[in-house]
């Protein structure tokens, strides 16, 4: 008895080996789990408003086509006292900036075709003893265009000017950025947080009806020389910025007017001279802008800027409407839905911003802020429509 169950399992093997060798020569390799590896280290330090990159070694073997996932969380307890996750990072390398001087730990996951591995990281966050502001009150530049007000800034030279607007955005005094092109550019004191799936700071424009909208650059001091160079800037795509009606890379060259030049007077009254401030563009446009009876006195041209200057910047339509019988006396003025200055809800995301392609980039936060007019309307006997800057403030500031 003993002998023939010897046999029978020596058969069964025999089979089940002929079995699967048979089977072996018909299908492709066997299908193998993915196998992750995470190397981490353990612990990290920085500064508060500091970035650290944290960049895990990962590896992954039996992929095949499988995409891996990577999700950066960091336990937070809600206003109910739950203890949440919540996600900082999606990317397999993480910028870490925290406004607050605590200890995190941070979890990170790998996910790829259902196999899941986890690895966390301390960090430590340290004050730096400095005071910080919420709003971006360092003046960079000033370059406004063409307005009835820009005579509030009636300097001989540029240097006085930025004295005079360092002091207005100090005092939280309208600025006056006057039509296409007119730009504020200004620091904060501290790295704005580019907070994940957060709004992270807003532009305050004057937003009542006879305002324009502004549109917004940002830039991260990537390379922590303290100035905004040319390739750390790249523009909030919002609303409008896709729309077939937008003109990216418009140019408008603005000409000082010739003070011994007689007006021009038009058939309206309100038009006291029709060819007071020549401009063109880079797309082989030209005009002038009318001087309006109103505003005779005043003097719309920035003097300092020399004799012509050019603007740039992404030309966008706004809607208006002449609700005065064509008489040019009163207008209806449309805004922008979402992503500019002086619109209803003007809190910017950082993932909004994109490169000149207008591709996406990933920003850790931002230190340097441009908020300039991106449109051109004469409306009739009120003047040109203009951008008046109020204040750029982080929205998620810890002090
Ligand atoms: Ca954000
Ligand atoms: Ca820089």
């Amino acid at each position: 008895m003993k002998n023939h169950l010897k046999y029978c399992l020596g058969l069964m093997a025999f089979v089940s080996f002929f079995a699967c060798s048979n089977d072996d020569s018909k299908s492709e390799e066997p299908v193998l789990d993915p196998a992750v590896a995470i190397k981490l280290a353990s612990d990290f330090a920085v500064d508060q408003y500091n970035v650290i990159e944290i960049n895990p070694d990962v590896t992954i073997e039996n992929a095949a086509d499988k995409v891996a996932t990577y999700v950066w969380s960091v336990k937070v307890t809600g206003s109910d006292g739950i203890i949440k996750d919540s996600i900082v990072g999606d990317s397999k390398n993480l910028m870490f900036i925290s406004p607050e001087a605590t200890n995190y730990v941070l979890d990170f996951t790998v996910t790829v075709g259902g196999i899941v591995k986890k690895a966390s990281v301390k960090v430590t966050v340290s004050e730096t003893g400095k005071t910080y502001n919420s709003k971006a009150l360092s003046l960079i530049d000033f370059v406004p265009g063409p307005a009835y007000n820009i005579d509030n800034y009636d300097f001989p030279t540029k240097a006085q000017v930025m004295e005079k607007v360092q002091a207005d955005l100090e005092n939280g005094e309208d600025i006056s950025l006057g039509t296409f092109g007119g730009y504020i550019t200004i620091a904060f004191d501290h790295t704005v947080v580019n907070a994940y799936g957060k709004r992270d700071f807003t532009v305050q424009m004057n937003n009542s009806a006879k305002y324009s909208p502004a549109s917004v650059f940002v830039a991260y001091d990537a390379n922590k020389n303290g100035k905004a160079d040319e390739n750390e800037w790249y523009e909030i795509a919002g609303s409008e910025y896709y729309k077939s009606t937008t003109v990216k890379n418009y140019e408008m060259t603005y000409f000082k007017p010739d003070a011994n030049k007689p007006a021009v007077k038009g058939i309206m009254n309100w038009e006291f001279d029709k060819e007071y401030i020549k401009w063109t563009t880079n797309k082989n446009t030209s005009g002038n802008i009318t001087k309006v009876d109103k505003r005779k006195f005043s003097d719309y041209y920035p003097n300092w800027m020399g004799n012509s200057y050019t603007v740039k910047g992404t030309k966008i339509n706004i809607p208006v409407k002449d609700v005065s019988d064509g008489l040019g006396t009163a207008f209806n003025i449309g805004t922008f839905e979402w992503g500019y200055g002086g619109i209803k809800d003007p809190s910017i995301d950082i993932s909004w911003a994109v490169d000149n392609d207008g591709k996406k980039v990933h920003l850790p936060g931002v230190d340097f802020v441009k908020v300039y007019v991106p449109t051109f309307v004469e409306m009739g006997a009120n003047c040109l429509l203009f951008g008046s800057f109020q204040e750029v403030s982080d929205l998620n500031f810890e002090q």
